[in-house]
């Protein structure tokens, strides 16, 4: 494991951005364990994670040309992202979308810069990857290439087609897919002592059912 990756999962546990008990996910399937990013919230934390991610990015080696967060929570994280590009000296433009078409103003539904050229995703977990599909979907009907998604867990689940869900997105949409852990790494750190081996156990029942 690299330092950025033990440094996120020590962020995320401290953060309590990971929640064991029943949770119904995107897909329908009711998962042991949740990963809410959304509990970075303080400027310190957000700091920590858009570093982990820009980390992950240049590890990948990958030509970019700006980055997309798609609603809601892909806004903070890629503005979270080009910052931390910014203070290693890339300034690259980033773009993010409204749920919602605005009707009055400018709008339509894209913020910040023009999608084009080659674009990376900046997203929180993937599960099924719908929510990727999508962001695909929408940067190339802007006329944009998305590249890659840089995203914090792949929980390594299968997809609709019972493939792993990295590879039929990998596959089907020609983007990678670049997590800065998944749930194995997780799951290794978890068992160092910082979860009790029923949770664990849990994870691992899970795992089994729709895991790859
Ligand atoms: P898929 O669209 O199935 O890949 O699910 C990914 C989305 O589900 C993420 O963008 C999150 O909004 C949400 N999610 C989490 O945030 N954490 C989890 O642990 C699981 C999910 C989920 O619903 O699968």
């Amino acid at each position: 494991m690299h330092a950025y990756q033990s440094a996120f999962l020590k962020l995320a546990l401290e953060h309590e951005v990971l929640k064991f008990g029943s949770f119904t996910l995107k897909s329908g399937r009711t998962s042991p364990y949740f990963f809410n990013l959304g509990k970075i919230s303080s400027g310190g934390a957000m700091r920590e994670l858009g570093k982990a991610y820009a980390q992950a990015l240049q590890q990948a080696g990958i030509g970019y040309d700006m980055l997309f967060g798609p609603a809601y929570k892909g806004i903070p994280l890629v503005t979270a992202v080009a910052l931390a590009l910014a203070e290693q000296g890339r300034d690259v433009p980033y773009a993010y979308n409204r749920k919602e078409a605005k009707d009055h103003g400018e709008g339509g539904t894209l913020v910040g810069a023009a999608p084009k050229g080659r674009v990376v995703i900046v997203d929180d977990v993937l599960t099924a990857g719908t929510a990727l599909r999508e962001a695909v979907r929408l940067l190339r009907a802007a006329g944009a290439e998305p590249v890659a998604a840089v995203i914090a867990l792949d929980r390594q689940e299968k997809g609709p087609s019972g493939a792993s869900a990295v590879q039929e997105m990998e596959r089907d949409s020609g983007i990678r897919v670049l997590p800065l852990v998944n749930v194995r790494s997780l799951l290794d750190y978890l068992s160092q002592g910082a979860a009790d081996p029923a949770t664990i156990d849990a994870i691992r029942a899970y795992q089994a059912q729709y895991g790859v």
